[in-house]
């Protein structure tokens, strides 16, 4: 019998683990209990499967006397492993960002279902593009817009526009170490490139061009997707909701989107509320149409629209298993092919949407944004149609449900530090100098069922606000804290006299949540306009902040991990990148890479300690700033050494 209080601190998880074996169903965690013992070199990083010589391993207990058929090494295997892990995150955030750009160009140019909703935040980017505004329609400035962030997919040499958003300072670190990226596409491809059998053997040349790829995401393809999804589907606003499986209602029609793509989550709200289909629900005796997400679509819709979530990552399985999901939608990224075979224990109708990503045994109704609301009608019929086959003696679902507030941006969050009226980052950066606030931490990142879920986050995140560090969130670390009623005003219970009293002043929860995965782009601006603002650096480097991801898993959080570190901030991580079986990679990582661009990783799976490395790593930059001591006594003291 499976010990579930290793799986998850979740009680709404834990619920539906319990029903779920006692119905004989299979859950990502028993697949992951039956991998054990997994694959030494694969955890080290030292296999390799790029050419048909191979495959190689190398010999971890004899590295120095070990090499592939080539000759490649263990530092030569795992660098162009890892690199290529960048480029697969960095190709998937990108591909959402181009589909973005899509969404608005082809709404610019033939109208449709989807509105330019935030004008303000069009000309804006227009302005910074270069694009031309007087005296033009939104619609011609916003073909322009797309076409521009279209132009920074394929561009062959030059730099992306928006990085050079970045402190100037930084931006000269990326140029001398030559990773200025100069196209999204062209990084990634030229990874593809060096990393096939025999090109770059240089493993230091190799993670750099990573570094290369990695910043052409956060500074070009997701930062695309952030901006373009704000002026379609509108900036969002703080805003109230609420999060967990009991969102999912018993008496009414319960569709759940999960995947990532706004373009199909966001027009599926509004189809959820077509008087038509509503009416329909009520015929088949349901009391309306609740719509709830997972994964980072969930995180879009919420920012927006306040839709409540069903759960992050590890609960995709869960929330079919209450037997009242009469739909289930998904786009792509982080889908579970699992999910079929759940589906079909139940009488959850499985809805694959994109020609990217198909699921044998789902259904597929192939969304395109030039028919967009009636393919989302569609998709609600089909829940709704499906409420009464719903098997009773199967519906299990567990009463959970926690409330929260999201919906921060780069524009909104610090404005309101600063008052109803004032919309300036100073009153922030003064509660750094003054000590009353240590730093921020952004924690991001998805769930991983080799760490209890959510247990790395919360204890992290406590941790870190109990020593008057404001933490920023996205993805499923936003989910796993929104879960634990860490991302409400009350939450300032558990924060340091300092954090507190800024909580009380602005009203505002000590976790603030930043929206998806793509949205990690958001911290970067917020952490570039703190440098603007003064008195705290010129660089991303100088400040006092760092980053971590504590349960990640996809190859996503390779690319946000490196263009975060790249841009100058400390990267903790709960499971150690596949590269330990590589002492130069290692030692490149953790070590070298600050010396050019101010940032590193460190790997440490305690979430107290890696929150320790994080606080005592705030304390040098602020010495290093010159900054008062902390305003408050803390809870934690700092290492008396260094
Ligand atoms: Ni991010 Fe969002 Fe979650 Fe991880 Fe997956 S949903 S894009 S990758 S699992 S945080
Ligand atoms: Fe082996 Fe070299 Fe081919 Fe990799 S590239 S599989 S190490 S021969």
């Amino acid at each position: 019998m499976a010990d579930f209080e290793k799986r998850s601190v979740d009680p709404a998880s834990l619920r539906m683990m319990s029903e779920a074996g006692k119905a004989g169903l299979r859950t990502v965690w028993d697949r992951s209990d039956e991998m054990e013992p997994r694959c030494g070199f694969g955890t080290l990083g030292v296999c390799c499967r790029i050419c048909m010589m191979g495959p190689c391993r190398i010999n971890p207990f004899d590295p120095e006397n070990s090499k592939g058929v080539c000759g490649a090494d263990a530092d030569i295997i795992a660098a162009r492993n890892l690199a290529r892990m960048i480029a697969a995150g960095s190709a998937a955030h990108s591909d959402h960002g181009r589909d973005t750009a899509y969404t608005l160009l082809q709404t610019a140019r033939h109208g449709g279902d989807y509105r330019i909703t935030d004008q303000v935040k069009l000309r804006a980017l227009a302005v910074e593009l270069g694009v031309a505004v007087e005296g033009r329609t939104k619609e011609q400035i916003a073909a322009d817009v797309a076409e521009r962030c279209f132009a920074e997919f394929g561009q062959q040499h030059g730099e992306l526009n928006f990085a050079r958003r970045a402190p100037k300072k930084t931006q000269e670190a990326w140029r001398k170490a030559g990773v200025m990226p100069r196209g999204i596409d062209r990084e990634i491809v030229e990874i593809m490139h060096r990393t096939t059998m025999g090109v770059d053997s240089d493993p230091e040349n190799i993670l750099l061009q990573g570094v290369r790829a990695a910043l052409a995401d956060g500074w070009g393809g997701s930062m695309i997707a952030t901006e373009i999804s704000d002026v379609l589907f509108g900036s969002p606003k703080p805003i109230r909701s609420k999060v967990n499986l009991g969102v999912l209602n018993p008496r009414t029609v319960n569709l759940v989107v999960h995947g990532h793509e706004p373009t199909l989550s966001d027009i599926i709200v509004s189809a959820a509320n077509d008087p038509e289909l509503v009416a329909l629900a009520r015929s088949k005796g349901a009391e309306g149409i609740s719509l709830a997400g997972i994964c980072c679509t969930a995180n879009e819709i919420l920012m927006r629209h306040g839709i409540p979530i069903a759960g992050n990552h590890l609960q995709q399985e869960l929330a079919i298993a209450t037997g009242i999901v009469d739909a289930m939608v998904v786009d792509v990224q982080c889908v579970m092919p699992s999910l079929v075979e759940v589906a079909g224990c139940f009488h959850t109708r499985l809805i694959s949407t994109s020609p990217k990503a198909k699921l044998p045994g789902a259904e597929h109704v192939e969304f395109t944004e030039e028919k967009a609301y009636e393919t989302a009608k569609k998709i609600v019929r089909i829940a709704v149609e499906n409420f009464l086959n719903r098997s009773p003696e199967k519906m299990v679902a567990p009463d959970v449900r926690e409330r929260m507030v999201a919906g921060f941006t780069t524009e909104n969050a610090f404005r309101l530090l600063g008052g109803k009226y004032r919309s300036t980052y100073r009153p922030l950066n003064d509660a750094i100098i003054a000590g009353r606030l240590r730093g921020a931490v952004g924690i991001v990142g998805c769930n991983n069922p080799r760490v209890t879920q959510d247990w790395a986050h919360l204890e992290m995140c406590r941790e870190l606000i109990k020593n008057d560090v404001l933490v920023v969130e996205t993805g499923c670390s936003a989910i796993a804290c929104a879960k634990a009623g860490l991302l409400q005003p009350e939450a300032k219970k558990y924060c340091g006299a300092g954090l507190q009293e800024i909580c009380e002043a602005v009203g505002i929860p000590p976790v603030l949540h930043l929206g998806s995965c793509v949205d990690n782009s958001r911290i970067l601006t917020v952490l570039t306009n703190i440098v603007a603002e003064g008195g705290l650096g010129d660089s991303l480097a100088d400040l006092p902040v760092a980053g971590a991801a504590p349960e990640w898993m996809s190859e996503k959080a390779v690319a946000i991990g490196f263009y975060v570190a790249a841009s100058g901030v400390l990267t903790v991580l709960g499971l150690p990148f596949p590269v330990e079986g590589a002492p130069r990679v290692m030692k490149w990582l953790t070590e070298d890479m600050e010396k050019r661009f101010g940032g590193k990783f460190a790997f440490e799976s305690d979430p107290i300690k890696a929150a320790h490395i994080m606080i005592d790593h705030i304390d040098r930059k602020r010495k290093a700033l010159g900054l008062r001591p902390m305003m408050y006594p803390q809870p934690y003291k700092a290492a008396a050494a260094d």
